[in-house]
């Protein structure tokens, strides 16, 4: 049976559906019908047919008695999703014809959906890659997160300045979601914990409504359908009479603020955290609607309290979940009459928890005067729980700790398994944060190497080289990337060199009209594309890449007849409003492009780009177009990456350090088609205790030393000679990111990388064996070793 049959479709039937929900569903004429509606129609349309596999897989799970998944997760990156439905659903070229025979461009229609940004970057957008993955594998799952009304703020450049505006996904209607007003638990806030018999009493000072919504996540050709249920915060009353009868009409609307507060609006910190109080009640908010969920599911199926675990494996993304825990604890101890010790055991066995960083502020804690007054029953119970750790272990770790609760401590000692996200990254997690818990609970810390769906960030993102793989090695890759492997064979055969050059050379003229839509900007295509796009962050270095720019630009114009390989400089990424330095650097790119930019000298080989605003749809763009990837954090910093599997798999070979899945992405392709520089973790490590190590180092190099004057002299800031020195005086001062000396490798290997570009073939070839080699890096793979190693889930066949 073919993925048509399953769901009933022909390109009339589809154009039926439209038509239908055009007029009955949306109420619009065809005649009158915007961009907007026609999308909406659409939308309608393809939704219908993934409810018979979404309800099927519901029926075989209950049926089957099988064990479901919930992922806990405070951000789900999850961008556009029509495009994401009709390849799942392998009906593109159906929709395609149906738009047209009612007068409209599919791609238009796609265009006009906004992205679901309720995530900040790769932690959300992975969360977003395993529910394909899950679907995909038909193993039943359930992610749970916040549904936010405003995701990530938008971006705005002004005068080469970020600025941010509210993000408004939610002010037209999210077709893709089916609201369940009769799914709705009461989430408490504060007041005290009295004791009746022995038997611990929370009385609440505050109660809010989690109220559910539910999209369907279909997989790979609509095998199977899982469910993403977010959480909206509503008030328990909607409006407060008696206030407003006394004329206090302000206060009448104050349960409604109060409430909706909550699910308002996306924290926009990636790999921070702020300890306010709002972010803890949004994670318990979500968190304890889970719990109850799940709870409600397994006692409705009939199953025993006490058997929990056979049926329930519950991961926590990262420790913003981690009030799992001490909430599974309070319901079973509280409501179900376990025992601590019996409570803690199943809390345990139902519990992952997965670490996402290493960087000291990103390690969640509380102060416990805030916890215990916001949530004084879980207070409690954390004391427990860390009595209890101590009487089994002798660990002198505590989880309440110099007036902190402690999340990752809590995280780490209530699951049964504790994974990093790279090989690199979970040898860290070992030897530092946790070395101690490691010590007292061994064999507690796995590794689970992130990945990515190929159907979004291959089959969908470039139709090119989707069909020149398909050509080439046939079906069947897109649900078993290995097979990528096939390629190998054919690299150095010339017309399929030549076929992928032309695959390359679509989505790059693709992303050249793209940018000259929007911003009027002319890209040269020839050009090598050099892309660096994540979030802006000093462990992330792009001031690393700007000034290397810059060294370029002072070489060229030193030698304007010299051999130069003309690149494109592309950036894209956001940093946290509140974040200072990293919004220095962003003014920098944006000073020196407009420089570089303007100097006739080097134009023809020199061009830097900064669109605004980069986001899930722009990546899909970008990384399709991109000839080289930049993936230069300082080693031990990023914990895995998932930009650089993207990049990689779309031919875009790496110049990065040994750093995160760059390690393993650099074994997989080869050592000979990756770009690698600059100091190893263990030798960043031991170059921090080399007092003075920074001035050295740009003493030392004559480049560096330039770009830096050039910077302090106001040459990007029209003259002003402060504007940057908040940039120059932490490299010069700390540098605890090492650019300084990282800085020459970094050049001399982009040197490297323009002579290799020069010899076309070899170049082609690399960029060949990057797709070839990359296909370990599906998140099929990743889903499939957290199934079989931590959560003990099966594929329902
Ligand atoms: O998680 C990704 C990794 O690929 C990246 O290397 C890692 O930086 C990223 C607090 C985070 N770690 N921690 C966060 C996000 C939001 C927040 O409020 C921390 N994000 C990562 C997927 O494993």
């Amino acid at each position: 049976m073919t993925v048509h049959d399953k769901i009933a479709l022909t390109a009339d039937d589809l154009q039926g559906d439209i038509s239908r929900h055009l007029k009955l569903s949306i109420g619009k004429d065809a005649s009158h019908a915007s961009l907007h509606d026609w999308r909406m129609a659409l939308s309608l349309a393809l939704r219908d047919r993934v409810v018979e596999p979404w309800f099927a897989s519901t029926r075989k799970t209950y049926d089957g008695k099988h064990k479901r998944v919930y992922y806990l997760s405070m951000e789900f990156l999850i961008g556009r999703l029509i495009e994401d439905v009709t390849i799942n659903l392998q009906v593109e070229d159906m929709a395609v014809e149906a738009m047209k025979a009612l007068g409209q461009d599919y791609y238009e229609v796609v265009k006009e959906e906004p992205d679901a940004a309720l995530g900040n970057g790769g932690l959300g957008r992975l969360a977003a890659c395993f529910m394909d993955s899950l679907a995909t594998l038909a193993i039943p799952a359930y992610g749970y997160g916040i549904r936010y009304e405003h995701g990530l703020f938008e971006q705005h450049f002004e005068n080469g300045q970020q600025t941010e505006t509210a993000e408004g996904w939610l002010a037209q209607s999210h077709v893709w979601e089916f609201e369940r007003p009769e799914v709705a638990y009461k989430i408490h806030f504060g007041g005290y914990v009295s004791e009746e018999n022995g038997k611990a009493n929370w009385n609440p000072s505050e109660t809010v409504l989690a109220s559910a919504y539910d999209t369907p996540v279909v997989g790979w050709q609509a095998k199977w359908a899982n469910t993403l249920r977010l959480w909206a915060a509503k008030p328990i009353k909607l409006f407060d009479l008696e206030s407003f009868n006394r004329g206090d009409y302000v206060g009448a609307n104050a349960p409604e603020r109060l409430a909706r507060t909550i699910s308002r609006v996306l924290y926009p910190d990636d790999t921070t955290t702020e300890g306010k109080e709002l972010r803890l009640k949004q994670e318990y908010f979500f968190t304890s609607a889970s719990i109850k969920d799940l709870l409600r599911r397994h006692d409705y199926e009939g199953y025993d309290i006490r058997d929990l675990h056979d049926h329930v494996a519950i991961q926590l993304n990262d420790t913003h979940p981690a009030i799992a825990g001490p909430e599974l604890i309070r319901l079973l101890v509280d409501k179900h009459d376990f025992s601590f010790d019996e409570a803690i055991d199943m809390a345990r066995k139902c519990l992952g928890y997965t670490n996402h960083t290493l960087l000291p502020e990103a390690l969640e804690k509380w102060p416990a005067d805030l916890f215990a007054r916001i949530l004084p029953r879980h207070y409690r119970i954390i004391e427990i729980i860390q009595d209890r750790h101590i009487a089994a272990t002798g660990s002198d770790i505590r989880i309440i700790e110099h007036g902190n609760v402690k999340m990752g401590e809590l995280a780490f000692i209530m699951a049964h398994s504790v994974n990093g996200v790279s090989a690199l990254h979970s040898d860290l997690v070992k030897e530092t944060v946790f070395h101690d818990l490691n010590a007292a609970y061994p064999n507690r810390i796995l590794n689970q190497t992130n990945g990515i769906t190929p159907r979004r960030w291959l089959y969908s993102c470039n139709p090119a080289l989707r069909g020149l793989i398909t050509d080439t090695i046939g079906t069947g890759w897109e649900s078993d990337l290995e097979r990528l492997t096939d390629l190998n064979a054919h690299l150095d055969d010339a017309s399929f060199q030549e076929a992928y050059r032309a695959a390359k050379s679509t989505n790059k003229d693709r992303l050249a009209a793209w940018l000259q839509e929007r911003s009027d900007v002319t890209l040269d295509t020839s050009a090598m594309f050099d892309i660096q796009i994540k979030r802006i962050h000093e462990y992330k270095r792009q001031h690393l890449n700007i000034l290397e720019t810059i060294a370029l630009w002072n070489d060229i114009r030193d030698n304007p007849n010299g051999n130069w390989t003309p690149r494109v400089k592309i950036f894209g990424g956001k940093a946290a409003p509140g974040y200072a330095l990293a919004k220095s650097i962003i003014r920098l790119i944006n000073d020196v492009a407009a420089t570089i930019n303007n100097d006739p000298i080097t134009r023809e080989f020199l061009q830097v780009v900064y669109p605004e605003n980069y986001n899930v749809s722009m990546a899909e763009i970008l990384i399709p177009a991109s000839d080289l990837s930049e993936q230069i954090s300082t080693a031990g910093k990023e914990a895995s990456g998932t930009g650089n599997m993207k990049l990689s798999l779309n031919g875009s070979p790496t110049i990065g350090t040994l750093d995160g899945a760059n390690v393993e992405i650099r074994e997989h392709v080869g050592a000979e088609n990756f770009f690698l520089f600059g100091l190893t973790a263990a030798e960043a490590t031991e170059k921090r205790k080399d007092h003075g190590y920074s001035r050295r180092a740009i003493e030392s190099s004559p480049k560096l030393s330039r770009v830096l004057g050039q910077i302090a002299g106001g040459v990007f800031s029209n003259g002003d000679h402060h504007r940057y020195s908040d940039i120059l005086h932490n490299l010069y001062e700390h540098d605890y990111f090492l650019v300084s000396c990282d800085f020459d490798n970094y050049f001399a290997k982009q040197r490297e990388v323009d002579a290799v570009y020069q010899d076309v073939t070899r170049w082609t070839r690399m960029a060949a064996a990057n797709t070839a080699g990359m296909g370990w890096f599906s998140s099929d793979r990743t889903i499939r070793g957290y199934a079989d190693d931590i959560w003990g889930a099966k594929s329902v066949e």
